[in-house]
C-alpha cells in the first residue's frame, strides 16, 4: 500500500515537472517569436514593404495595425514630443520658416505609428473586391523634408497597396535645395516607381498645382492630400468605396489634429464643414436631425462644405464638373467654390468616419504669397460668390467690405459650366444642403454691425469662445467679428453663437452660447435704434464702461440712456415697420 502511494506520488511529480519543462519551452518560443516582431524586425520588414512593393502586394492584409503596435521611440503612437533646454529654444526658432516645430518633427521617425482612432465598427466593414485604384496627389511649396516624407511613408504604409495606383508629388516651384535632386534620389531609392515627383516651372499656387497632378494621374480615383499629413490605418479604402458606389460623390476623411508644436496626433470630434457669410470655412456640429437619421456612427456625414485639402473624387467626374477655377490664385476659396459646385450640380459631399487623416493645423502661412494672402483669398472668394451665390452674394460683400468693387477677372467660362451642367440655384443649396446657415433677410429682422451710436462702439466677438462674455469694440466697418443679427426667433446672434443671459443680475455680461432656438435665456426684443431687451430678465443690453473690460453688461432698461441704444446696419424691408408697431410693448418697463 505504502509503495503504491509512493509510486503514485512519483508519477504525479514527474508529470508536474514535465509539464513545467514544456511550459517553459513554449514560453521561450513565444517570447522569441515576439522579439522577431519587435521594433528592429519591424524596421527591416517595413523597408521591405516599399523596397519590394510587388512582393508585398501579394500579401496585402494591411498589417500596419499590428506592426505599428510594436514600435517605440519619440512621437510613436502619436505621442507628443516635448523638448527641453537648448533643443526647445532651437525648436521655437523653426516656427518662422515652417509654422511648426521642425526640431520635433525631425526627431520623429518618418514611419512613426499613429493611434488607431477609428470607430471599433470600422474593422468589421467588408469592402468590394472590385474597388478601383487611386492616385494620391500631394502638392507642396517649400514643405519641410521630414513632414513631406512622413506624409508619403504614411500613405505607403497605411494604404492597401493594391488600391494605390501611385503617389504623385507636385512641387509648386519650391526653392529649398533639398526638395530637388535629393528628393528625387530619396523617392527613387525608397519607393521605386510607386512615387513620382513632378515640378512646376513657376509658382502656380495650390489650385493649379493640384490640376497638374490630376492631369498626370492614371488611377480612376484622385485622392488629394496636403504635404504635412499622416494618414491613419486603411484610410483609402473607405473613401474609394463611397465613390465606387456613386461616382458623383466627393469623399473626405475625418481630419485629425497633429499639434504644430509637439506633433501629438489627436482624434478630432465628429463635425462637418460649413462657412460664414464671409466665406470663411468653419467646422460645425452635426445637426441633431442628421444624427437621428444615421443608422450607425460610421455612416458618412453629409457636409455642406469641405476643408479643401483632403478629399477623393472620381477622376472623370472631377473633370466633368469643371475641376477647379484656374482663375483662382495661390491659396483660399477653392474649397468653398468646389463645395457649392458639387452640391448645386447634383453631386454629394461627405465625410467618411472610417477614413481618418492627421493634418498639421498651422496658425500662419510660412510661405510667401505673391500679392499677399488676404488679397488672393478675397480675389478667389469673390469669384466663388459671383458664379454661385446669386442674389445672396450681397451678404458676402456686406461681411467682407474689402471685396466690394474689386476686379475679379473673367468668369464667363465658369458661368458656362454652371449652365452646361444645369446646376441648381443658391437658394436651393441653402434650403436643402445648409438650412442651418442663418440667412439674414429670411431669418432675421436686422443684420450687420450692431452699433451704439453715442460711443461708436460695436458688438464684437473679440474672438471669444463659448461661455465667455460678449464684447464691444470701436466699430471698424470690416465685418467679420462685428457681424450680428437680430433673428426672427428673437436671438441676437453671431454665426452659431447666441447672446445668452443665465445670471440675470445687473452688471453681469451676456455670454456666447450655442444657439438652441428655444427662446428662454436667448430671447431678446429690439426696436430700430432702440434698446435690446432680454425677455426673461427684463434687463437691457448696455455698452458697459471701461471697468467692464470691453464687455457688454446687463442694466435696468431706460431708453433715455444712450448707452442702451443700438442700431444694426441693415433692417430688412417691411420688418422694421413690424418692429416699430410693437414699440409700445417693448418700452413697457
Ligand atoms: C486649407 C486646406 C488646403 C487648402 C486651403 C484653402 C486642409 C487640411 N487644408 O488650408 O488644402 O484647401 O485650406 O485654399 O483642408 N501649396 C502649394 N502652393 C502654394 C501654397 C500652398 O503647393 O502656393 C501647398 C502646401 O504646401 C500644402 C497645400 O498647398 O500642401 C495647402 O496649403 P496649406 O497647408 O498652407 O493650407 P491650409 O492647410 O492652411
Ligand atoms: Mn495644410
Amino acid at each position: 500500500m505504502g509503495n503504491a502511494k509512493m509510486a503514485t506520488k512519483k508519477l504525479f511529480m514527474s508529470v508536474v515537472v514535465t509539464s513545467l519543462v514544456w511550459f517553459a519551452l513554449v514560453m521561450v518560443y513565444i517570447l522569441n517569436s515576439n522579439k522577431k516582431n519587435g521594433p528592429e524586425q519591424f524596421g527591416r520588414r517595413n523597408i521591405g514593404r516599399y523596397r519590394d512593393l510587388a512582393a508585398v502586394i501579394v500579401d496585402d492584409d494591411l498589417s500596419s495595425v499590428g506592426t505599428d503596435r510594436h514600435r517605440f521611440g519619440p512621437g510613436e503612437n502619436g505621442q507628443p514630443v516635448l523638448l527641453y533646454g537648448e533643443q526647445r529654444r532651437k525648436g521655437e526658432k523653426t516656427f518662422d520658416a515652417n509654422a511648426f516645430n521642425l526640431v520635433a518633427s525631425d526627431i520623429i521617425s518618418m514611419e512613426r505609428s499613429v493611434p488607431d482612432v477609428r470607430h471599433s465598427l470600422c474593422d468589421s466593414v467588408r469592402y468590394s473586391k472590385n474597388l478601383p485604384t487611386a492616385s494620391v496627389v500631394i502638392i507642396f511649396h517649400n514643405e519641410a523634408w521630414s513632414t513631406l516624407l512622413r506624409t508619403v511613408h504614411s500613405v505607403i504604409n497605411r494604404s492597401k497597396l493594391k488600391l494605390l495606383q501611385e503617389v504623385i508629388l507636385v512641387d509648386d516651384y519650391s526653392d529649398k535645395g533639398e526638395l530637388k535632386e535629393q528628393l528625387d534620389d530619396y523617392v527613387e531609392t525608397n519607393f521605386h516607381n510607386k512615387v513620382k515627383v513632378i515640378r512646376l516651372e513657376k509658382r502656380e499656387g495650390l489650385i493649379r498645382a493640384r490640376l497638374l497632378g490630376a492631369s498626370k494621374a492614371s488611377g480612376k480615383i484622385l485622392a488629394f492630400l496636403d504635404s504635412h499629413c499622416e494618414v491613419n490605418h486603411n484610410w483609402l479604402e473607405p473613401l474609394i468605396d463611397r465613390i465606387y458606389r456613386d461616382s458623383s460623390t466627393i469623399a473626405c476623411p475625418v481630419i485629425d489634429i497633429i499639434d504644430p508644436n509637439t506633433f501629438e496626433y489627436s482624434a478630432s470630434p465628429s463635425v462637418r464643414g460649413g462657412f460664414n457669410w464671409g466665406l470663411h470655412f468653419k467646422w460645425n456640429n452635426i445637426p441633431q436631425s442628421d444624427i437621428l437619421k444615421r443608422n450607425s456612427e460610421i455612416e458618412p456625414i453629409r457636409s455642406p462644405a469641405m476643408a479643401g485639402g483632403l478629399f477623393a473624387v472620381d477622376r472623370s467626374y472631377f473633370e466633368h464638373i469643371g475641376s477647379y477655377d484656374t482663375g483662382m490664385e495661390i491659396w483660399g476659396g477653392e474649397n468653398i467654390e468646389l463645395s457649392f459646385r458639387i452640391w448645386q450640380c447634383g453631386g454629394t459631399l461627405e465625410i467618411v468616419p472610417c477614413s481618418r487623416v492627421g493634418h498639421i493645423f498651422r496658425k500662419t502661412h510660412p510661405y510667401s504669397v505673391p500679392g499677399g494672402i488676404d488679397q488672393v483669398f478675397t480675389h478667389n472668394s469673390i469669384r466663388a460668390a459671383e458664379v454661385w451665390m446669386d442674389e445672396y452674394k450681397r451678404f458676402f460683400y456686406a461681411t467682407r467690405p474689402d471685396a466690394q468693387g474689386r476686379a475679379f477677372g473673367d468668369i464667363t467660362e465658369r458661368v458656362q459650366i454652371r449652365k452646361r451642367l444645369g446646376c441648381k440655384n443658391f437658394k436651393w443649396y441653402l434650403e436643402n444642403v445648409f438650412p442651418e446657415l442663418s440667412v439674414p433677410n429670411e431669418n432675421a429682422h436686422a443684420w450687420g454691425e450692431c452699433r451704439n451710436p453715442a460711443s461708436n462702439l460695436c458688438m464684437d466677438t473679440l474672438m471669444r469662445e463659448q461661455g465667455q462674455p460678449v464684447g464691444v469694440y470701436t466699430c471698424h466697418g470690416g465685418g467679420g467679428n462685428q457681424v450680428f443679427s437680430y433673428t426672427k426667433l428673437g436671438e441676437i446672434r453671431h454665426e452659431e453663437w447666441c447672446l445668452d443671459v443665465s445670471r440675470k443680475k445687473v452688471g453681469e455680461p451676456p455670454t456666447f452660447e450655442q444657439c438652441h432656438g428655444l427662446g428662454g435665456n436667448q430671447m431678446w426684443k429690439h426696436t430700430q435704434n432702440g434698446v435690446i431687451k432680454h425677455q426673461a430678465s427684463g434687463l437691457c443690453l448696455d455698452r458697459g464702461s471701461a471697468i467692464d473690460n470691453g464687455n457688454l453688461r446687463m442694466s435696468h432698461c431706460s431708453s433715455r440712456k444712450d448707452s442702451q441704444l443700438w442700431q444694426f446696419s441693415q433692417y430688412f424691408e417691411g420688418e422694421a415697420d413690424v418692429i416699430r408697431s410693437n414699440e409700445e410693448e417693448y418700452f413697457a418697463f
